[in-house]
């Protein structure tokens, strides 16, 4: 792969001569080539930017420079790279896409970005990618440059000695990495998890396995709970994890949906007709909760939590006009699969009287209880995790 870099401060870039892409040079994988904007422009000044159309602060960077850089240094087979924090998210799958080009040209900016039109000029005849590291500021593009390089490089083939740890990655299967340990097993008294020292590889990585989701469900619930597409008896929906955004609409199906609870159990208690909005803000904060939109329209809700080794699920919820679709059900095995691994079964309660609801569990492998306590009316229903 040949990687060109153009910016005003080369020297930035001069960590790309250490470590890994300087073996990936070594091992000839990689030609990397390092310009200074600068000597595409004509001024004694040698000027690289000027005030902003349409007035602002800051400047921007001239056109004119890099048209010329990109007309030497980016052949029509190359891919234009622009870190730009307006950028599409440079993730681990772009970082993939990008290792099996051939010709890649890294455009650095700085000051308030790069005159629109170089880009535009240069999407006529090359792939363009304006791409974003991460959800932060920076005054430049190099050290988004630096780490898309690393990102790109280790997985060039035959650079990373054993690729097989490559699949193991944070990211590579959407999951975050499980914690690592190494010698001494006890260190200031804090002692490595036993079931690392056992020897048993499968129950090894089946620790590792839990960790990862744990730890991905803990920091990165939009990697964990992913939006997924729905599609069941002629009603194509979205699946996704509940936004604080979505406590109104929360509100309001809930209302709806409860009103014929109310109907089917009368006299009992029922909590969701007791609440405002700030209770359902309060409650999204404890709950994982799951929404179902259609058309844009929140139509479906379910939620679970932990109670002990248990998943305590509830509130799982259908738009009326969209029940008796199966609807309830692909929510309910959504929120099931929501649970952390380490959790053995799941526990919900319904009315006594919601035989619809009763019949639907149970058609789910799940097992009526009798009474839920502290909830006249209401009866309880688990089932353990794995028995579908
Ligand atoms: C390129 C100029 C600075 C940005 C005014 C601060 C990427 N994830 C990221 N955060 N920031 C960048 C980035 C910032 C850059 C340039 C990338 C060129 N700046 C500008 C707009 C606001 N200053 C980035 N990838």
């Amino acid at each position: 792969m040949r990687i060109d870099v153009v910016t005003i401060f080369p020297d930035y870039l001069a960590p790309l001569g250490l470590s890994l892409p300087g073996k990936a040079q070594d091992k000839g994988l990689l030609d990397v080539h390092v310009h200074d904007l600068r000597q595409w422009t004509h001024d004694r000044h040698r000027t690289v930017d000027d005030t902003p159309y349409g007035g602002g602060a800051g400047m921007v960077m001239k056109p004119e420079p890099w048209g010329e850089a990109l007309d030497e240094v980016a052949g029509d087979g190359a891919t234009l790279v622009v870190p730009t924090p307006s950028g599409a998210p440079f993730t681990q799958a772009v970082a993939t896409e990008l290792a099996g080009r051939q010709h890649l040209v890294i455009a650095c900016g700085r000051y308030e970005g790069i005159d629109q039109r170089v880009m535009d000029d240069a999407a006529a005849r090359m792939e363009v990618r304006e791409l974003s590291i991460g959800d932060y500021v920076l005054n430049g593009g190099e050290v988004a440059a630096l780490a898309i390089i690393e990102a790109v490089v280790r997985l060039l083939p035959g650079f990373m000695g054993n690729t097989e740890s490559l699949s193991e990655e944070s990211h590579a299967d959407g999951l975050l990495e499980y914690p690592v340990y190494t010698k001494p097993a006890d260190w200031r008294g804090h002692a490595v998890p036993e079931v690392l020292l056992s020897g048993d590889h499968a129950r090894i990585a089946e620790w590792r396995h839990q960790q990862s989701v744990w730890r991905t469900a803990e920091r990165r619930p939009d990697l964990a709970h992913p939006a997924s597409a729905v599609d069941v008896a002629g009603v194509a929906g979205t699946l996704s994890l509940a936004q604080p955004s979505d406590a109104g609409e929360l509100l309001t199906l809930q209302r709806a949906c409860w009103w014929q609870e109310q109907q089917a159990n009368p006299g009992v208690e029922i909590p969701a007709l007791g609440e405002d909005l700030a209770d359902v803000q309060v409650w999204m904060r404890d709950w994982t909760t799951l929404v179902l939109r259609v058309g844009g329209r929140l139509v479906g809700l379910a939620r679970g939590r932990r109670e002990g080794d248990l998943w305590d699920i509830g509130r799982i919820a259908v738009a009326p006009d969209l029940q008796g679709r199966g609807l309830g059900r692909v929510l309910l095995r959504a929120i099931e699969d929501a649970a952390p691994p380490e959790v053995t079964g799941f526990v919900l309660f319904t009315g006594a009287a919601s035989a619809r609801n009763i019949r639907m569990y149970k058609k789910a492998g799940y097992r009526l209880r009798g009474a839920e306590a502290g909830v006249p009316g209401a009866v309880r229903l688990t089932k353990r995790r794995g028995s579908r």
